[in-house]
């Protein structure tokens, strides 16, 4: 295990002031006074009553029924991690940001990553969007980038923020499904609400079921701007790209990991970081010249589209390294507050509704998370240098303001603490020109839901296609009423014409009538096909028996361990496996505490067992599921007689050690490659 005070940075040390070790000291009570039973309560002779005057017990009960905090309403579940920013290239010429100033510049950064809809002992593999919430302690205060891992949303006003949630949620009647937008309120709110045209693309399609993490894109969402020291302005959106690719599990596995781990993306971040794999994205932004507004066929305020890669390319201008774990899950990720209006002089906002509203709820909702409005004196909330106001008191205040004077303007404290000028670093918000009258309404501007909901399908490979229509099936298929059915299966008419006919008739609803918008651009950035595909950090399951070559075996470990492959010897029991030269291997994990889904590649060394007959039924399961979920297998020289058992067909990705100098470098490619789909997987 790594050493947790590796990767020291700034925020660690501020940390590090209020973090208690208990190893070695002697029990006492908050008051500090020293306990001497911790094991039985006080009472009125042995068998008797409990004594009120038992300050002790009344101390432990009263804590421990306080534990808990109300969950987060949305994004109630996520893990988190520490790490640093660096800057790769000046951005002074677009923003007077300090962090953003000086090639080089390292910033401490917290991330926080989360399903939305599930609640916080869910499903880390439900399908949903992940938010992607980073907080830069800069030099200059806090800068809350609060984004998700797909670039558009549900909806394009905040008002309606409850109302996609409300409909999201398991339903209110019986309060299920968990976790999951497979069931009818949902889908009624999607068909009647057809804004959700873009984003439901994205949550059906393989970026609602990442593979971890760590192979996720990241999205401010939202448009931003800067503005440099002279004044003036981009309109920005934010990205991370990560540096291992763009990778996402198949439903089949999303919905058995479910069950054989439900914690399998956070123990993947967990033991990553653990192992010095640490996990980096590339800090991108889009920027737009105000000038150009109003250029493009989309409103570049509206949340439920993207700006094109193609049409604004994404400038590469840092990386994010996530180096260390956090020491205590609850004060640091649950206690996190993140707030998109937490930014820093040379970022602000603009006019999207969507972010409009955002600047109010999140703030409102820390007040009830945590209970007050002195969260921000959080160890994890607290900004690098102190900071200095006329805010006063309010529940669990750890601040003691000295002096008389807690208003402004005064001359008792010679008008201190004093306002800064815009030369000196305060914040001074864009002077944008806004002119109109009061409306409820809606820009004209923001009315085309379909071009970008096809735009997205068309940019998709063949296998990603299929996906999103076996999602749609499925979530479709869950819902009760008809009638919301139909509607759904009438609203993608807009998008695909032949995606919606296929439903109708998978679905058992009216065909619909044909409006497909025409739009036959594609943009190559939104497919996964068009990813990096690297061997490092994937994790390979190696299934062992007794009596095989270990010569084979060590060669192609030393490969793996060349190139930055995991992964795990699997066996029947613990007992360590024997090759037929008499070596010995640990086990990792046996075919009870494991499962085949959790791995992203196979190697069948195979052997013999004390208890052949469940050892090769064990190993088909196995080989069968990993064959079914197109991964790659690898099959040393004793392990042919158990594939060729499933009756599996040698295809792409299957690859033999037999008479195979190259096996190795082959099979890492096959590893790197991830998925063989034009594999026939029904056997
Ligand atoms: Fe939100 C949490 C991301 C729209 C209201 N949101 C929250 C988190 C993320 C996002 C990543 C979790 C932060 C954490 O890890 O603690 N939210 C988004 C994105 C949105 C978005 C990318 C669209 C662009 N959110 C959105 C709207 C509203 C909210 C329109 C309300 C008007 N979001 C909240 C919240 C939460 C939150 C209720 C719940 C917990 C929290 O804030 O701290 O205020």
């Amino acid at each position: 295990m790594k050493d947790n005070h590796d990767n020291e940075n700034k925020k660690l040390q501020q940390l590090n002031e209020y973090k208690v070790n208990n190893d070695g000291t002697k029990m006492t009570t908050n008051q500090r006074v020293r306990i001497s039973n911790d094991e039985e309560s006080l009472k009125a002779g042995l068998r008797g009553p409990t004594l009120m005057e038992d300050f002790h017990f009344r101390e432990k009960i009263t804590h421990f029924d306080h534990e808990r905090i109300p969950e987060r309403v949305v994004h109630a579940r996520g893990y988190a991690a520490h790490g640093e920013f660096e800057l790769y290239e000046s951005m002074s010429e677009y923003t007077r940001a300090h962090f953003l100033q000086k090639a080089g510049t390292k910033t401490p950064v917290f991330v926080r990553f989360s399903t939305v809809v599930g609640s916080s002992g869910s499903n880390d593999t439900a399908r949903d969007v992940r938010g992607f919430a980073v907080k830069f302690y800069t030099e200059e205060g806090i800068f809350d980038l609060v984004g998700n891992n797909i670039p558009v949303f549900f909806i394009q006003d905040a008002l309606k923020f409850p109302d996609i949630i409300h409909a999201v949620k398991p339903e209110p009647h019986n309060e299920i499904p968990q976790a999951s937008s497979a069931h009818d309120t949902f889908w009624d709110f999607v068909a009647n609400n057809q804004e959700t045209a873009h984003m439901i693309m994205w949550i059906m399609s393989d970026r609602a079921i990442p593979k971890n993490f760590r192979m996720m894109e990241g999205f401010g969402v939202n448009t931003f701007r800067f503005v440099n020291a002279s004044g003036q302005s981009k309109f920005v959106k934010f990205h991370w790209k990560p540096v291992l690719g763009v990778h996402s599990l198949i439903w089949d596995e999303a919905q058995k990991i479910g069950g054989a781990d439900s914690d399998f993306q956070r123990r993947d971040l967990w033991e990553t970081i653990d192992a010095g794999f640490y996990p980096e994205y590339e800090f991108g932004v889009q920027m737009l010249d105000p000038a150009d507004e109003f250029k493009y066929d989309f409103d570049i305020l509206d949340a439920t589209k993207i700006w094109p890669e193609e049409l604004i390319p994404v400038k590469k201008i840092g990386k994010l390294t996530l180096n260390r774990n956090v020491d205590n899950v609850f004060a640091e990720t649950e206690q996190v507050a993140f707030h998109p209006g937490n930014v820093v002089t040379g970022i602000d906002f603009s006019n999207d509704p969507l972010l409009q509203g955002r600047l109010f709820s999140y703030l409102d909702t820390q007040l009830l998370r945590l209970g007050g409005p002195n969260f921000t004196e959080i160890p994890i909330n607290r900004p690098l240098c102190p900071f200095h106001n006329n805010q006063r008191n309010g529940f669990s205040r750890q601040m003691i303001n000295t002096g008389r004077v807690s208003y402004h303007k005064n001359s008792l404290a010679n008008n201190t603490p004093a306002t800064s000028t815009a030369a000196e670093g305060g914040y001074v918000h864009y002077p944008e020109k806004v002119e109109g009258r009061v409306i409820q309404g809606r820009s004209k501007s923001f009315d085309d839901f379909f071009s970008q909901a096809r735009l997205f399908w068309n940019s998709m490979s063949p296998p990603e296609k299929q996906h999103i229509l076996d999602a749609f099936s499925f979530e479709l298929g869950k819902v009760e009423s008809r009638s919301v059915r139909q509607q759904v299966v009438d609203m993608l008419a807009h998008i695909d014409y032949a995606l919606a006919t296929t439903l109708a008739e998978r679905l058992a609803v009216n065909k619909p009538q044909n409006h497909q918008v025409n739009v036959t651009a594609s943009s190559p950035a939104l497919s996964q096909q068009n990813t990096v595909f690297v061997p490092q950090t994937l994790r390979t399951a190696i299934i062992i028996g007794n009596q095989f070559n270990a010569q084979e075996l060590e060669q192609v470990m030393r490969e793996f361990k060349r190139y930055g492959v995991r992964y795990q010897i699997i066996a029947e029991t613990f007992e360590p496996v024997k090759a037929a030269n008499g070596q010995t291997f640990e086990v990792d994990a046996t075919f009870l505490t494991t499962s085949p889904v959790l791995y992203d590649a196979l190697y069948v060394v195979g052997g013999t067992s004390t208890n052949q007959a469940k050892f090769n039924s064990d190993m088909t399961a196995f080989i069968r599921q990993v064959y079914q979920n197109y991964k790659p297998i690898g099959i040393a020289t004793t392990g042919v007689p158990f594939f060729n058992a499933t009756r599996a067909k040698a295809s792409e990705g299957i690859l033999f050690a037999t008479a195979n100098p190259n096996f190795s470098q082959q099979f890492i490619q096959n590893i790197a490659k991830q998925r063989f789909w034009d594999r026939d997987i029904y056997i």
